[in-house]
């Protein structure tokens, strides 16, 4: 197919060809030649979002609720700028997303000109791959690379960036045009050797764990890898990333390991003899202090890419390949060997760290609200099939948590970087994803103040999510190191919006949406079946709790996991040691 148009036609003809749906943005001078085509769109729905910080964590949620590239518009300069944050952490938790923005002309480019900014210089650090086009020819063929780069191999932010006059002139449209990425070829393939090499490590051990990444939802693989523990008989942890991926409901599963994880999962990691890492990153909030990590085991590292291989430990089986062919693989050898391993002491000691230490918390002798509880009911009224988003902090952690988790890919959140304001926009590129689905944000009040405002997007787009305002007052988590660690000094945490300012029942209705209050345990109950009945209009449920809730488990930064608290001052014990 060859045909005379734009270079601004040839992107929006080749977004509709490459499948695109929607796209979040907002338009300004460098763009408005792209703006212009997609207004005549019939397969490209532009959603106009209000802040480009917005539109980049919507397409995030849309990305990790659909398993789809999720694409995201921007002008040159401020706009771009604006989608830094996102593309940072789509690339820390390896999402797949596409950012289109345009670039001030080519002949300007480097003259300092009105709004322009260097944006694939500034996210070259932060994206799998980024493109600067400055001839129309090119742009067709760079959309089906960006697209292909984002969701293959390990997936992650490609960034498009294009002159205005690459966009007003005209070209020459091809279809379908050929890849030009000689050196990009993913390994997918584990070598056969090391799969037996892992299979032999976990019939020996005595004490294996399969440590379960982000990177297990992301291939696919959540049944192969219940299929393999159930065979094995193996431990299974699920860190942050993963929530959902191994069924919390199953007898084998200890829990999210890490800064916050439960005793048997964090215990299980440090005293193994073997870690079956899996599409993980043996991230500093997992390991804690590195040198004293689960220091007897034996590492079986897998993962598509290759740079994450004993970058922070030491593996002794290094796998690279796709963790649905790992899997896979793994279970071929050990149904054909017939060998297993014998763990039943191993599962005395777990069993027994799960029954004394099971997840528990605080609650309030005024009758105020403990956010845990909030949790614990949401989880059980709104049920597993619901997509969570949350936002960082506390209640980012108490979601992971006292919310159980049945599904793969139903928690979505800010992992690696840790974003405030995530939660709001990600849940409405969610629930545009999926709008059958129900989705719950799980917010901050810190956090809903940073990006609130794509609830009017929500209300007049149509996308009726639900938000759960954690509402504590306070920047709280970094008030708990605060009671932690600097004796109690609040220096700068204090939001005050417990005293309503802002009133976020208020706020919520300037936006279209219907707010509702919750401060009481009693009505705990009676209010999320209220927001969950409401299924035309976005729902705002500001549940004001307690200030002093804290997060426990927690291993200070930089400290063992052996120092793990289950309160301040309070240390498991860890006996039926048999090590
Ligand atoms: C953009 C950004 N700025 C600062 C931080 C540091 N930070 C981490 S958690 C947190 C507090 C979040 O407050 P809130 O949203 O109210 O959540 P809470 O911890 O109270 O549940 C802050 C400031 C961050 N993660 N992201
Ligand atoms: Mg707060």
């Amino acid at each position: 197919m060859t045909e005379r148009m734009t270079g601004a036609q040839a992107l929006v003809r080749a977004l509709e060809h490459v499948g695109v749906d929607t796209v979040f943005g907002i338009p300004g001078g460098a763009i408005l030649p792209a703006y212009d085509p997609l207004y005549d769109s019939t397969k490209v729905r532009h959603v106009l979002v209000r802040h480009e910080q917005g539109a980049g964590h919507a397409a995030e949620g849309y990305a990790q609720a659909t398993g789809r590239v999720g694409v995201c518009m921007a002008t040159s300069g401020p706009g771009a700028t604006n989608l830094v944050t996102p593309i940072a952490d789509a690339y820390m938790d390896s999402v797949p997303i596409v950012a289109i923005t345009g670039q001030v002309a080519s002949g300007a480019i480097g003259t300092d000109a009105f709004q322009e900014a260097d944006i694939s210089g500034i996210t070259m650090p932060v994206t799998k791959h980024n493109f600067l086009i400055t001839d129309p020819a090119d742009i067709a063929r760079t959309i089906v690379e960006a697209f292909h780069i984002a969701s293959t191999g390990r997936p992650g932010p490609v960034l498009v960036d294009i002159s205005k006059d690459a966009l007003q002139q005209e070209t020459t449209f091809n279809w379908p045009p050929t890849m030009q990425l000689p050196g990009y070829r993913p390994v997918t393939r584990p070598h056969s050797k090391q799969i037996r090499e892992a299979a032999k490590l976990m019939a020996e051990a005595k004490r294996p764990v399969l440590y379960v990444g982000g990177g297990v939802h992301k291939a696919a693989a959540a049944a192969e890898l219940l299929q393999l523990a159930e065979l094995t008989n193996i431990p299974v942890v699920t860190t942050l990333m993963a929530r959902g991926t191994f069924p919390d409901s199953h007898p084998q599963h200890m829990g999210m390991p890490g800064m916050h994880g439960s005793v048997s999962a964090v215990g299980a990691l440090q005293k193994s003899d073997l870690l079956i890492g899996l599409g993980v990153r043996f991230d500093d909030r997992v390991t804690g202090d590195l040198s004293s990590f689960a220091p007897q085991a034996k590492v079986v590292h897998a993962d598509i890419d290759p740079a994450e291989i004993s970058k922070n430990r030491h593996a002794d089986v290094p796998i690279v390949g796709d963790c649905k062919e790992v899997i896979s693989d793994l279970i071929g050898v050990i149904q054909a060997s017939g060998q297993l391993g014998d763990y039943a002491d191993w599962w005395t000691t777990l069993n027994g760290y799960k029954e004394t230490y099971p997840l528990g918390y605080e609650t309030f002798e005024d009758g105020s609200l403990a956010p845990q509880y909030v949790m614990e009911r949401l989880s059980a009224i709104a049920g597993p099939d619901t997509y969570y988003v949350a936002g960082v902090g506390q209640h980012q952690m108490w979601a992971s948590q006292f919310i159980a988790y049945e599904n793969p890919g139903t928690f979505i959140n800010s992992g690696g970087l840790g974003t405030m304001g995530f939660a709001v926009p990600a849940a409405m590129g969610a629930k545009m994803g999926r709008p059958d689905a129900t989705v719950w944000a799980i917010d901050g009040d810190g956090c809903f103040q940073m990006t609130n405002q794509e609830l009017a997007t929500c209300a007049l787009e149509g996308v009726p999510v639900k938000i759960a305002v954690i509402n504590n007052g306070n920047l709280g988590m970094v008030r708990q190191w605060q009671t932690l660690f600097y004796d109690q000094r609040y220096s700068n945490t204090d939001l005050q919006a417990t005293r309503r300012i802002p009133d976020f029942v208020k706020l919520a209705e300037a936006y279209g949406c219907v707010g509702l209050r919750c401060e009481r345990p009693e009505d705990v109950d009676a209010i999320i079946k209220k927001a969950m009945e409401i299924n035309d209009v976005p729902v705002v449920v500001d549940f004001v709790v307690h200030q002093d809730a804290m997060v426990w488990p927690m291993v200070a930064a930089g400290t063992s996991n052996d120092d793990i608290k289950i309160a301040r001052d309070m240390a498991p014990r860890w006996e039926n040691e048999d090590d």
